[in-house]
């Protein structure tokens, strides 16, 4: 490492915006695809498939190249370790994910991880050494969109989920977590219990039209909003389309409609408040054919509210719900808790930091509540965490090919993840 630069203020530094395009660019170009309904490139990257692997070695590449030493624990989880002058103190981590939906954009995750790459060739451009080691981390399977839970590899990370628990997770075709993560490479030896890091940051997308609609520059995360997934069972009886009389069915697809138009009735009550979510994002009927009455149909309630109390009502009358619809239809309905976390408050020490950075560049911001699950509210178990939210186009919409934010929203949010890098790495 060059000589060591006297620390400069949190401003004077600014990173690169077109280096940092570019690389959102080059790593969205791994796994991609021709999106048929939007015409647009997509991105594909579930975790621990083929194009995961290929993914993660390109990020892995762009760590050396910067410099860091790479290392990966059990659970596939990957540090990029910065070293700081007093290089024995606990880290300042950045991180995120790279893995993706099946119709993802190129920012959602990436710009986290990309980000905090850049953070470091900012640094290394100017010869500077912080006082304490950098940690730039990308985490197994945070979408949940392959194995079944959000967040895995953080939250094996933080011990809120065992490591053999999350080895048997199995995907939709039986493959277990280990095995992918074997045949991808990244099965590493180093321990999956992370250390605590002195402060944990994450830039993400905001993944909704709230910063954009008003004109704002940034998001100060104050939290992330409870979560409830199920993996719902439904068990019917396949017959004929055409001589089965309807009084002699047991239809699992007009079940599955039971469930779904219950979620949207919930909502439209308005007996859970008016921050409700619930959406059933898989129906899989068997055998899904024209002439077939479904026999088996499994599908997925999703379920986020801001208030722990709300969604626990929620849950309960959805549960409640399933053996009205399996009396009804005559069919046995059964369901897994797939995912469960409560309301995630950030650190205020964090969110002000994240604030002053911002106000100290003249970019506006507001407190925000994320809708969308992360990996920071996972390391918030271990230290203090924060986030900010960087607007998006077309409403802010993502976990779709049209996910889009510009160079210049991308550059605030990452200088801004600079500044309070800065700000955290140094005291
Ligand atoms: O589902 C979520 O909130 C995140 O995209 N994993
Ligand atoms: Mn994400
Ligand atoms: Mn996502």
């Amino acid at each position: 490492m060059r000589s060591q630069a006297i620390a400069p203020p949190p401003t004077a530094l600014s990173i690169d915006a077109n280096r940092l395009y570019d690389a959102l660019d080059a790593l969205g170009r791994v796994g991609a695809y021709d999106d048929p309904y939007t015409g647009l490139r997509g991105v594909c990257r579930l975790a621990l498939t083929a194009a995961d692997g290929a993914g993660r070695a390109h990020v892995v590449a762009e760590m050396r190249s910067a410099g860091l030493a790479v290392s990966v624990d059990r659970i596939g989880n990957v540090f990029a370790r910065r070293p700081g002058r007093e290089d024995d103190l606990a880290p300042v981590m950045i991180g995120s994910h790279i893995d993706s939906v099946a119709t993802a954009g190129r920012f959602d995750g990436c710009l986290g991880v990309l980000g905090g790459l850049e953070v470091v060739r900012t640094l290394n451009d100017a010869g500077y050494a912080t006082k304490r080691p950098i940690v730039v981390a990308f985490f197994t399977e945070e979408e949940g969109a392959r194995f079944g839970t959000d967040m895995l590899g953080s939250a094996v990370a933080t011990g809120r989920i065992g490591l053999a628990d999350a080895y048997a997770m199995r995907d939709a075709t039986g493959l277990s977590v280990r095995d992918e993560l074997a045949a991808i490479g990244f099965l590493g030896e180093r321990d999956e219990r992370l250390e605590p890091p002195h402060a944990y940051l994450e830039c993400h997308v905001e993944q909704g039209p709230v910063l954009r609609a008003s004109g704002l520059d940034l998001g100060v995360v104050t939290g992330v909003q409870a979560i409830c997934w199920h993996e719902v069972t439904i068990v019917g009886k396949a017959a004929h389309a055409g001589t089965t009389p309807m009084s002699l069915r047991a239809d699992a697809g007009v079940a599955a409609a039971r469930i779904n138009l219950k979620l949207r009735d919930m909502v439209s009550s308005g007996r859970f408040g008016a921050e409700l979510r619930a959406t059933m994002g898989a129906i899989a009927p068997h055998p899904n054919l024209v002439n077939v009455v479904p026999g088996r149909v499994v599908c997925t309630v999703d379920v986020r509210n801001p208030d722990d109390a709300i969604l626990e009502r929620a849950e309960a009358e959805i549960v409640a719900h399933y053996g009205e619809v399996a009396r009804l239809e005559g069919v046995t309905i059964t369901h897994r808790r797939t995912a469960r976390t409560p309301f995630v408050p950030f650190s205020s020490r964090v969110r002000e930091r994240i604030a002053a950075a911002a106000k100290a560049r003249g970019l506006s911001s507001a407190p925000i509540v994320s809708g969308a699950g992360h990996d920071a509210q996972e390391l918030s178990r271990l230290c203090p965490a924060g986030m900010i939210f960087v607007p998006g186009e077309h409403d802010g919409i993502s976990h779709n090919p049209r996910e889009l934010s510009t160079e210049a929203q991308c550059r605030d949010g990452v200088n801004v993840l600079l500044d309070t890098l800065l700000s955290l790495a140094d005291e």
